[in-house]
């Protein structure tokens, strides 16, 4: 409390701050929910200069919810120097690690107690079914924040044993500095996670940030904003650009007072960022990106679970998911029974409004991507694949797409091959005992984010987590990640991790001392 007044104190301010702006207002399941819709710079709301402004609809209805401030060149400019001159000379540069922590530990707490209208206003803006956004989206986004907390006060170098310039003595020790300014660019499936995940990293070790939130998804980073000011924190350390990714996104990854930039989005635009990174200042980068998981399924594991999170390693958060099961192998003697049970239980799966607490499976994100999955569905009966369930857009307002089951699809197949990133399930068989065949398949893809294997046989299961190339290896369970366990992927799926505490190396720089006595 102590060292919060200090920083509000040092704003003019002495308890919580509420900050001042033109608010959007409105009430949503017997709730007033209200948040901003301008870009947050420096501490403050702002228009975009020029006020340029895109739409951001609610999936479930298909309204537009609030048109929200489109950031310039200019203003991602004026965002990074703010967060320049916060790092160098403002009062966060000042403050010590163990008083950075309290102020992530006051804005999980500010996230706590508004975790119903965070999930409410993401829930309108992504589709997410309340429930889950109430404890995944918003509930994991709060873990994050205390758990890099934790971290600031235990950020260490060490002390090396170099050869001596004789008869003198030396010493020599690292420190673990933060980078400067960090550039973070996220994608709509998890608005608010995604942005908790590289940005309580990124503070917890000393940076300042200016993050450029999806375009069809910003709201939840612009409620956030508000919570930091309430929370302390000094002007300039954290500010939220939403605008579109070719412009703002694109500002952030080539400007030179940018030192690191964290994206997580599709592998495409992870090229292009990773080139322009080099080409501007050679900016540190990391990237998290697309995903083809394979989950392959024994014909001796629990057949009943194997169903339930076979079922929810595609279908999680209507499919939006980057750890998605992209590609079920099933072995040939359980196939057709496992086939039956899940397409037996897809078409129990409670599709409708996200706020209503009884649904499990809302709209897709935003219309470009339904028609994207519906087109995805479109190419893989084209080629042959048997679509035995679903695949269609529902006939209500919204952007509903019923979940797909598709079988006999063969490794050559688009539908094999490429993420979907929605509710789509692909399933292949291969023959009865051919572990070494379906590990081949499974590792034969660009891609390396997650993988899964059901089985009852432990060797067999590690056997597969030693060969598959994948960043992380999900054994009878799925969608089991944590805030304190690295995740990350391989190949075109891209590197650096996210959460752990290797996290924290992506947003700090060693720097090596060396004294002569
Ligand atoms: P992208 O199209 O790659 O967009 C991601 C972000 O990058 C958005 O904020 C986007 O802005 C911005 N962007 C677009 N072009 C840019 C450019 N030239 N320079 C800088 N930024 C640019 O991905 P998406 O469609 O939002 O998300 C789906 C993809 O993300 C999937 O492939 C999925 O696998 C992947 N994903 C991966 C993970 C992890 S952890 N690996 C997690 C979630 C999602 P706009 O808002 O204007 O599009």
């Amino acid at each position: 409390e102590f060292v919060i007044n200090v920083v509000l104190k040092s704003r003019g301010a002495g308890g919580n701050v509420e900050i001042e702006y033109r608010p959007i207002e409105m009430e949503i399941n017997k709730r007033n929910i209200k948040f901003p819709c301008q870009l947050f710079i420096n501490g403050e709301f702002v228009d975009a200069e020029g006020g340029q402004t895109l739409p951001t609809v609610n999936p479930a209805t298909e309204e537009t919810i609030c048109d929200v401030q489109c950031a310039s060149i200019n203003d991602v400019d004026k965002a990074v120097m703010a967060a320049k001159k916060a790092f160098e000379d403002g009062e966060w540069s000042k403050i010590s690690a163990r008083e950075r922590g309290q102020l992530m530990f006051k804005l999980a707490d500010l996230m706590q107690q508004n975790k119903e209208e965070l999930a409410i206003i993401e829930s309108i803006d992504s589709g997410a079914v309340y429930t889950l956004a109430l404890k995944t989206h918003i509930g994991m986004s709060i873990e994050t924040w205390r758990y890099f907390a934790g971290w600031t006060d235990k950020i260490q170098g060490a002390t090396i044993p170099v050869s001596h310039a004789r008869p003198n003595r030396n010493l020599t020790f690292t420190k673990k500095e933060p980078i400067g300014v960090v550039g973070l660019v996220t994608p709509w499936n998890y608005p608010l996670m995604m942005l908790s995940w590289k940005m309580a990293a990124c503070l917890a070790a000393g940076n300042t940030v200016v993050i450029k939130p999806a375009q069809v998804s910003p709201l939840t980073a612009l409620k956030f904003a508000e919570l930091s000011v309430k929370a302390g924190f000094p002007p300039g350390v954290i500010n939220v650009v939403p605008g579109k990714g070719s412009v703002a996104g694109n500002a952030l990854a080539t400007h030179p007072q940018v030192r690191k930039l964290g994206f997580t989005g599709s592998t495409e635009i992870g090229q292009v960022i990773m080139k322009n990174c080099a080409e501007s200042n050679l900016k540190k980068v990391s990237l998290e990106l697309g995903g083809k998981s394979p989950l392959i399924i024994f014909n001796d594991c629990d057949l009943d679970k194997a169903v339930r999170l076979g079922m929810q390693s595609v279908f999680f958060n209507k499919g939006e998911n980057c750890i998605a099961a992209g590609r079920l192998f099933v072995e040939d003697s359980i196939h057709d029974e496992f086939v039956r049970r899940v397409v037996s239980e897809t078409k129990k799966i409670a599709i409708g409004d996200p706020l209503n607490k009884s649904t499990s499976h809302g709209p897709q994100n935003h219309l470009a991507h339904l028609n994207k999955l519906l087109q995805y569905v479109q190419i893989g009966v084209k080629e042959g694949a048997k679509l035995v369930h679903g695949g269609k857009r529902l006939k209500r307002p919204g952007y509903y797409f019923e979940p797909a089951v598709f079988t006999n699809v063969e490794d050559h197949m688009f539908v094999a091959k490429e993420e979907s990133f929605g509710p789509i399930m692909v399933i292949s068989r291969f023959p009865n005992g051919d572990v070494d065949g379906v590990i081949k398949r499974a590792n034969a893809t660009e891609y390396g984010l997650a993988s899964g294997v059901f089985t009852k046989d432990i060797s067999k299961a590690l056997r597969f987590a030693e060969r598959i190339d994948a960043g992380t290896v999900f054994i009878n369970t799925y969608n089991k990640t944590d805030v304190a366990a690295p995740f990350g992927g391989f190949k075109q799926s891209g590197f650096g991790k996210d959460l752990g505490s290797e996290a924290l190396n992506e947003y700090l720089k060693t720097k090596c001392v060396t004294v002569e006595y």
